[in-house]
């Protein structure tokens, strides 16, 4: 009777469960509960940005489950928004599974009560019901259930409680065949006007439901109406469109219809829900009046940062990063051992030892940094921090032309630029989308840390973790200026105004935390194993072939090739071929200018046990490795990151845009550094 995912040979699928609700609701949780599966979950809203289809089998029959992105109504304004009206729309689910927060009940039935004028099969989760009593909100679900007309099944979907019995009522109504009444009760001129409409598209084959369609012309949706108007036409309606052109009377009933919902979600819970006559001060509200506060918000935020980072580099680099390396060189050690124990050809050997040990071992040694900034940066998030995070910054990025919300796309940017851009479809105006794409690269991603840990281990061993913050810091500010620049550039206009909500704070659960964790270290061992190990393979070719030539000297074809282009980056302090042929490696994947570095400059050294710290200085000094640093944080985003770009945008010149202004802001700004610094007498 349990529903959980088998592995076994189930039956054909007997249904479509569609997850819907305000955003936060906990419908991923839900969803990965049910399923089993590992979707991303945040306490924010907007975690969740495309449908993501899994199943299950009840009772030895298969069910699909769609967890949609969050949303506060089937008016559609933001494209993830519009993703889960469209999902709704065209009628694949046989029955929703509306996630309710259960603490702020009043506004999250206002999309219940949508989903009943459509018709729609429902089932009301009323989840969180744990933080509901902790704040005295009293919940009486079967009241609610008798004035809602559906079952209203308390949860705790974190915990996994209640999930069976909504999905028990779910498969219930599939079976069942209901007729679901709009129970919502509109003005006398109004419902005279939907009658009106309804009676019209009697004739016409309309895929929604008479008067649901009715509704929503007389409400103003244009997009509704557009498609009525079709079928009308086809049907011989031909002036309806006309007619029924929004403001065919010159009255909005779009506020009549929303004020009849509203009037209809507080009858429904007026008795059934009782809140306390004082509202508890929770602890969310004692720590909000100082994390949120005007003036320290921003102070905080950076203290927080630079905890995190001076954390990721002292635990991740100093304790755990020693046994990363002692392993990557036992393994090399073994390895070079065992070919040479099978006679194995010279060239292999030194493939081998100098491209993969040097170059890939090069990045593999920094997943113990990866692991702890994720851990971290997970906890924050899912505590509820990065919602405070755009809360604070909402006042400067507004004066730069964006709102706070995008901040949140910017943090998410400093795990990977890909979901960072994708998270963008959250902002509800293009304008505010396009900024936030094109500035998201200036946000360092993961892959870049290996990069700025070997130059902070070779020239700034003391000063790790606050190099790092102020990396990540010059990233931010760049990229605020940029994003007033394209403000007043590229796109011009307003930006949106809207505030995003904050979420209590939540004990963050571990399993959240590590699944993020474990997201951003797979990703970059499957990236290491991959596209850094191709790339390193093929340098390696270009590095020892001709075989006349000296290998990994300048006479080889990979040494050519960065001679040609080393001069462009004289100006910045770091024009070998080597370090020139590095950043080009670095655009299919970041890692790859360490792996790079680690193979043509530690590759040669091997026999002297050189590590690539050790080579590096011999090849930068202090100046030229920051000039080199700035250079990678800024400049062109990896191959992901512009086809992501590509994709959201729908067109390809957005992504070469991308490419070649950062390319240029990353070598102008690391000429500038390096200009500056030797005048001021650094080297
Ligand atoms: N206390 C409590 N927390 C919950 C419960 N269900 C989910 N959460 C937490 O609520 C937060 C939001 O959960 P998600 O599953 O990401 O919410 P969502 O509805 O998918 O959010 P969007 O995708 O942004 O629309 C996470 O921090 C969850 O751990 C619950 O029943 N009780
Ligand atoms: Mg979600």
């Amino acid at each position: 009777m349990k529903a959980t995912v088998h592995k076994e040979a189930v039956r054909v699928r007997s249904g479509t469960i569609a997850l819907v609700g305000n955003p936060n609701s906990g419908k991923t949780t839900f969803f990965n509960a049910l399923t089993g599966s590992n979707q991303h979950v945040g306490n924010w809203p907007g975690v969740t940005v495309e449908k993501k289809v899994g199943s299950f089998t009840y009772e030895g029959e298969r069910y699909r489950v769609v967890d949609l992105p969050g949303t506060y109504s089937l008016g559609a304004f933001s494209e993830d928004e519009v993703v889960a009206r469209q999902f709704v729309l065209t009628g694949d689910a046989d029955v929703i599974i509306d996630v309710v927060d259960a603490s702020n009940i009043e506004r999250n039935l206002y999309l219940a009560t949508q989903l009943l004028e459509m018709g729609k099969k429902v089932v009301i989760a009323l989840n969180m019901v744990d933080e509901a009593a902790r704040r005295k909100i009293k919940l009486d679900p079967e009241g609610l259930s008798k004035k809602l007309g559906v079952p209203v099944i308390p949860t705790v979907a974190a915990r996994g409680r209640g999930i069976d019995d909504v999905i028990k009522a779910a498969i219930g109504l599939i079976k069942q065949d209901v007729v679901v009444e709009n129970p919502v009760r509109y003005p006398k001129t109004v419902q005279h006007h939907i009658d009106e409409v309804a009676t019209t598209l009697e004739g016409t084959d309309l895929p929604y439901p008479i008067r649901w369609a009715a509704l929503k012309v007389v409400e103003g949706d244009e997009e509704i109406i557009n498609m009525v108007g079709k079928y009308c036409a086809a049907s011989g309606l031909q002036d309806f469109a006309q007619r029924y052109n929004g403001s065919h009377t010159g009255e909005s009933f779009e506020l009549d219809i929303i004020d009849a919902r509203y009037n209809f979600a507080h009858r429904v819970t007026e008795g059934a829900v009782q809140r306390p006559k004082e509202e508890v001060v929770t602890f969310t509200d004692k720590v909000d009046k100082i994390v949120t506060h005007k003036y320290l918000g921003i102070p905080i935020f950076a203290a927080i940062m630079l905890v995190v980072f001076q954390l990721t580099f002292e635990v991740g680099e100093e304790i755990l990063g020693e046994f990363a390396v002692d392993i990557v060189e036992w393994l090399g050690d073994m390895a070079a051992t065992f070919l040479a124990y099978i006679s194995a050809p010279g060239w292999f050997i030194s493939f081998m030892t100098e491209g993969v040990f040097n170059g890939v071992g090069a990045v593999v040694e920094f997943v113990p940094l990866i692991l702890v900034l994720y851990l971290l940066l997970g906890f924050l998030e899912d505590s509820g921090y990065m919602a405070r995070a755009a809360y604070v910054w909402d006042d400067l990025m507004r004066r730069l032309g964006l709102q706070g919300k995008a901040f949140i796309s910017l943090i998410i940017g400093f795990g990977c630029n890909v979901p960072g851009i994708m998270s963008a479809r959250t902002l509800d105006n293009r304008k505010d989308r396009m900024i936030t794409t094109l500035i998201n690269p200036f946000m360092s991603c993961g892959a870049k840390i290996p990069i700025y840990s070997v130059f902070i281990a070779a020239f700034f061993p003391r000063h790790g973790g606050l190099l790092l913050f102020a990396i990540y810091a010059l990233g931010i500010v760049i990229g605020l200026i940029m994003a007033k620049v394209f403000n007043k550039t590229l796109f011009k206009g307003e930006s949106s105004h809207f505030i995003m909500e904050l979420p209590p704070y939540r004990m963050p659960t571990v399993r959240n935390v590590f699944r993020n964790m474990w997201d951003n270290v797979y990703g970059f061992l499957q990236r290491a194993g991959t596209t850094i190990f191709m790339v390193i393979t093929l340098l390696w070719v270009l590095a020892v072939l001709p075989v006349s030539a000296e290998p990994y000297s300048q006479a080889s074809i990979l040494g050519r090739i960065g001679a040609f282009i080393a001069p462009l980056f004289r100006p910045a302090g770091f024009g070998t071929w080597q370090e020139s042929v590095a950043l080009f490696a670095g655009i299919p994947a970041k890692e790859a200018v360490v792996g790079t570095l680690g193979m043509l400059y530690a590759g040669q050294y091997v026999e002297e046990g050189t590590l690539l710290v050790n080579a590096l200085k011999l090849h930068f000094t202090p100046l030229t490795a920051l000039a080199y640093m700035v250079m990678t944080l800024l400049y062109t985003p990896c191959i992901a990151t512009l086809s992501t770009v590509a994709k959201e945008t729908n067109s390809i010149k957005w992504p070469v845009f991308m490419a070649l202004y950062t390319f240029a802001i990353g070598w102008g700004l690391a000429v500038v550094v390096f200009q500056v610094g030797s005048l001021l007498g650094f080297s």
